[in-house]
């Protein structure tokens, strides 16, 4: 069966191959598992809260409309609890829009919303996020569309969280040269790294990166994923390590910083202006494997 609806998610299998399944809770339209030949490729923490009680940690929740927390008090976004309020709200299961690759949709808008999340930020709007399921790709997109009478502003990120072995042994890779801002320090700095790699907490937005540049996560000379941006100029790559991952309640095991990193592609080093009428998208796809395709001259 190749979309399976049940109360709280939905099952997507490849009609191709039933190794490969997508699992997505409706709660923020959290996709929280990605088997590809019955191999879990997202990371999902064991204490993530899956009824609905608070964002997931893990899977691909998404962001919208505010990119972390609004710094101006005076900005529409600036009630809005941190990363928005896409993944913290039920999303409206709008069915199966192809056979293959399997295509479901979700929508959420204001009608979606409690009158207290309405009042903190007052504007119509419509959300449909399709995601589809190939046999070594997934791809998921949003299209904002402001079906109000009032411009807004917001970002967009899918804040992915990919599995891996040892974050010790990853390289994220062809960012070289990308101006980047290290939340960390505070400071915006170019990246000179041909590969990053990962030794204690790190939290950078590489901003403003071609669509052309492959992001890869490669373990021990082996691509593990790809990453295509499709109108999604920025990329944060995130590791909580040791300190942050004991920070929060809900990120377990403890030691599951060593086997998770996210790697988020979004517009969020700016804001996104959208004029009544007026509709915006932005897509990932993430495929499996292949080879390193070095895009910098890092010699
Ligand atoms: O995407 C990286 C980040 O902004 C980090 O700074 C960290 O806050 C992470 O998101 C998780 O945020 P959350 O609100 O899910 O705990």
């Amino acid at each position: 069966m190749p979309v399976e609806e049940l109360e709280d998610k939905v099952i997507l299998t490849n009609p191709q191959d039933s190794s490969s399944k997508v699992t997505i809770l409706k709660y923020g339209a959290t996709i929280i598992s990605w088997e590809n030949k019955a191999e879990e490729k997202l990371w999902l923490s064991k204490a993530a809260k899956l009824d609905g009680s608070k964002p997931v940690r893990g899977g691909i929740p998404l962001v919208f409309p505010i990119f972390g927390k609004q710094k101006n008090p005076e900005h529409p976004t600036s009630k809005l609890p941190q990363h928005g309020f896409a993944r913290n709200n039920e999303w409206e299961f709008l069915g199966q829009t192809n056979e293959s690759p399997v295509t479901v949709q979700f929508g959420l808008g204001p009608e979606n919303l409690s009158e207290e999340t309405r009042s903190l930020w007052p504007f119509n709007f419509t959300l449909i996020y399709t995601i589809s399921l190939k046999e070594d790709k997934l791809t998921t997109k949003i299209e904002v569309e402001n079906s109000g009478r009032k411009e807004f502003e917001f970002n967009w990120l899918f804040h992915t969280y990919y599995k891996i072995q040892d974050i010790t042994d990853i390289l994220v890779s062809n960012l070289i040269d990308q101006n980047c801002y290290d939340q960390l320090i505070g400071e915006s700095y170019i990246e000179k790294a041909p590969a990053i790699s990962f030794h204690e907490e790190f939290d950078r937005i590489y901003k403003n990166i071609n669509s052309s540049k492959i992001i890869q996560i490669i373990d021990k000379g082996k691509v593990l994923y790809n990453l295509k941006r499709n109108n999604l100029p920025d990329s944060v790559v995130w590791n909580p390590w040791i300190k942050k991952s004991e920070g929060m309640n809900d990120f377990e095991p403890k030691s599951g910083y060593e086997n998770m990193i996210c790697v988020e592609p979004g517009h969020v080093n700016s804001m996104v202006l959208l004029p009544p009428g007026e509709k915006w998208f932005g897509e990932q796809e993430i495929s499996i494997g292949g080879e390193i395709k070095v895009q910098s001259n890092i010699y």
